[in-house]
């Protein structure tokens, strides 16, 4: 293959072959090195923005020639996840449930999108056999939405996600570098507009400016650390057990969009959006058989069980008292009984006051111990000084986002 004419024809074929290899949308970038991005990528690290997630070397994050030698374009690929369960499970007193977010479901989206970076190549090899590449999803150097919105995938949006025409924001990103010159395509023109959905529905204003994004405050960051999290955060956290779908379920562009077609993304709504109390006693070969083949398992079980600690103190439910108790008084991980004292000083009556007062006995961390006292000083100062359990009202909570309101109400359309 010599001339334009043939490498364009190729990349028409491609992209007719898509959809047999299981990909909802190819398009074609340029290789050259991303240097605004790179300014951008400074600026973000400079303003502690990151989360640290992302590969630290920002030559190699920009420049695709680090990564392969002489590259002549970027394949990037999309492909579409679903939104919606169907029939929910309900989250309900005594049976309270925790929610992962939607690029949790399914089978882990690296190992489904790695899949068809393979099928791509050997589409590609039949046809060109001295193709070169290298391929990435989301753990790659590259920002696999820069890439994404160079090669006319979709626009950058306020939310920071990529959103396509087609599938909205519901696509994850993979790309490819190869030595083949294929023609670029053009980026998206269209974009969100006056809108602004997403920026006011985020419960912890981590979308600083439009596209912009301070991950520290970010839920989805938050829910995948290990450690302890602030009084702020755990309120806002609500019952998210990983990751935040907030600004992509108030996008408009998103209106309607659920997508059923991949069978390995299609969820297990018991995973998906599981009983909280069963989550806490669960051991690492329980969780791995359970989580180990989705998205949310990357970080092990803690941030999880974390996670569905703080959600049952959100929920204020009595009936979360005595699995709390149990954390408490016997979990190994300091950082559970520390969150757990939080929540048992949350949801309040006798039984929660009890314990954490005879926990001060037993407790040897200083940690946990600090813990307990601040939640036996939130019982003493709500109101609710012999333990009844009636919490006087959350004046600290904005009312349009106070964790109250996520939990009580379906959290992210589920
Ligand atoms: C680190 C990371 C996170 C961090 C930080 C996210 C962030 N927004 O920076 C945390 C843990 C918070 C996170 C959360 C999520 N993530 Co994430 N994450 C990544 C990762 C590994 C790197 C992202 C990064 O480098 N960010 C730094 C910012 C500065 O750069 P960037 O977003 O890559 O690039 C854009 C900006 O630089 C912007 N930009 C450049 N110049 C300028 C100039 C101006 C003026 C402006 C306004 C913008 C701008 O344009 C670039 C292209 O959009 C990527 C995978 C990858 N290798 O790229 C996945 C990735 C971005 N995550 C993804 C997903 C699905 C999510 C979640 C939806 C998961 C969830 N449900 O909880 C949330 C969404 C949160 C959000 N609003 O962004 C998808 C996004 C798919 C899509 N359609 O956009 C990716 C691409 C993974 C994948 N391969 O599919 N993530
Ligand atoms: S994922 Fe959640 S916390 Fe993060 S920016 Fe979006 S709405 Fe805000
Ligand atoms: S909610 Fe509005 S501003 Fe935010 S990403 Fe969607 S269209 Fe853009």
């Amino acid at each position: 293959m010599d001339n334009i004419t043939s490498w364009e024809k190729l990349k028409h074929e491609l992209k007719a072959a898509a959809a047999d290899l299981g990909i909802d949308k190819i398009g074609i970038a340029s290789a050259g090195p991303f240097l605004e991005l790179k300014q951008r990528l400074i600026r973000h690290r400079e303003l502690g923005y990151e989360s640290g997630f992302e590969e630290p070397d920002l030559d190699k994050r920009t420049h695709p020639e680090l990564l392969l030698e002489n590259p002549q374009s970027i394949i990037a690929i999309a492909v579409a996840y679903p939104a919606k369960l169907k029939n929910p499970p309900k989250s309900e007193p005594g049976k309270r449930r925790g929610i992962m977010s939607r690029s949790a479901w399914g089978e882990d989206y690296h190992r489904v999108l790695r899949d068809r970076m393979h099928k791509l190549e050997s589409w590609l090899k039949g046809r060109v056999p001295t193709l070169l590449a290298e391929s990435m999803v989301d753990t790659g150097a590259l920002s696999d939405r820069a890439v994404a919105e160079r090669a006319g995938i979709g626009w950058s949006a306020k939310n920071c996600s990529i959103i396509t025409p087609e599938w909205g924001s519901w696509v994850y990103l993979g790309e490819m570098i190869t030595n083949l010159p294929l023609p670029p395509d053009e980026p998206i023109t269209e974009s969100c507009g006056e809108c602004t959905a997403c920026i006011d529905a985020c419960p912890t204003d981590a979308l600083v400016a439009p596209g912009q994004l301070n991950a520290q405050r970010c839920i989805s960051f938050v829910t995948q650390t290990k450690g302890l999290v602030s009084d702020e955060l755990m309120r806002k956290i609500g019952n998210r057990l990983y990751g935040c779908d907030t600004c992509q379920t108030v996008c408009p562009k998103n209106r309607g969009k659920n997508w059923t077609h991949q069978p390995e993304l299609q969820p297990d709504n018991e995973k998906a959006k599981p009983l909280l109390v069963p989550l806490l006693s669960m051991g690492n070969r329980e969780f791995k058989e359970a989580y180990g083949a989705t998205a949310s398992a990357w970080r092990g079980r803690k941030p999880i069980q974390r996670n569905a600690v703080i959600a049952l103190g959100n929920f204020k439910d009595p009936s979360g008292v005595p699995p709390l108790i149990d954390v408490l008084q016997s979990d190994p991980r300091f950082e559970l009984r520390a969150t757990a004292a939080w929540s048992l000083g949350r949801i309040g009556g006798n039984a929660a006051r009890e314990a954490l007062a005879a926990a001060l006995e037993q407790e040897r961390d200083e940690v946990v111990l600090d813990a307990i006292y601040a939640a036996l000083d939130v019982l003493n100062a709500s109101g609710d000084p012999e333990g009844t359990g009636e919490l006087l009202e959350d004046k600290t909570a904005q009312p349009h986002k106070s964790t109250d309101e996520i939990v009580t109400r379906p959290i992210d359309g589920l």
